[in-house]
């Protein structure tokens, strides 16, 4: 039976607009692609973010400058003077003959007859070469070098590593801060613990003073 001409328009138009629902729906799935891939897109500020997250710190003395004053970063040690904080942490209020090169406080080892004086502190040094930096003064009546004196060192459990050796005699006397540099990166990644010791014997006097210890990049 022939369709009426309406009846026909209206099939095609239903045919029609299968065709064009398919059509948009097609068209939506290729549309979805970028926004699926926008989506994706999104996330991209996140990976630009992650070098901003902070690198690992640089190792850092505690109270290096040791105007924290005694009781802070540091452990002090002496035979004569005991082991209380402010027995090697000194303010010095004579400045005068010692000034300190920073502030008013100083690392004062020795001064004193048949001592030991030891100053140390747990370090974790991270991944990259660096340098362990002091500034000394010594002082000393000892004619003789090797009767006074000691060593700068990284110690773990029996293990000491002798990064320099402290000599106090007249030829080693250092009057005005003198600052030295030695090298870490043997020991870049690695826990130790920093020491300085000092020994005395019983007869002419030393000193050696130490101020502003600090990990510098190399
Ligand atoms: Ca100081």
């Amino acid at each position: 039976m022939p369709r009426s001409p309406q009846a026909l328009s209206a099939l095609c138009s239903a045919f029609l607009c299968l065709l064009l629902h398919a059509g948009l729906a097609q068209a939506g799935q290729v549309q979805a692609e970028p926004v699926t891939g926008l989506g994706q897109a999104a996330y991209l500020p996140l990976a630009i973010r992650q070098p901003d997250v902070s690198p690992t710190p640089a190792a850092t003395i505690g109270n290096g400058n040791f105007e924290a004053g005694p009781g802070s970063g540091w452990a002090e040690s002496s035979t004569v003077l005991g082991d209380k904080p402010g027995a090697i942490i000194k303010e010095l209020h004579d400045t005068s003959i010692v000034a300190p090169r920073s502030g008013r406080y100083v690392a004062w080892l020795g001064g004193v007859h048949d001592d030991i004086s030891i100053l140390s502190q747990p370090i974790t040094l991270p991944a990259g070469a660096l340098r362990l930096e002091y500034a000394y003064r010594a002082y000393s009546e000892e004619p003789v070098c090797g009767a006074d004196g000691g060593e700068l060192a990284l110690v773990r459990g029996e293990t000491v590593n002798i990064l320099g050796s402290v000599e106090l005699c007249l030829a080693t006397e250092r009057e005005e801060w003198t600052v030295r540099q030695i090298d870490l990166a043997p020991y870049a990644g690695q826990t130790w613990t920093l020491r300085l010791r000092v020994t005395t014997n019983g007869s002419l006097y030393s000193h050696f003073f130490v101020d502003d210890i600090s990990i510098v990049p190399n």
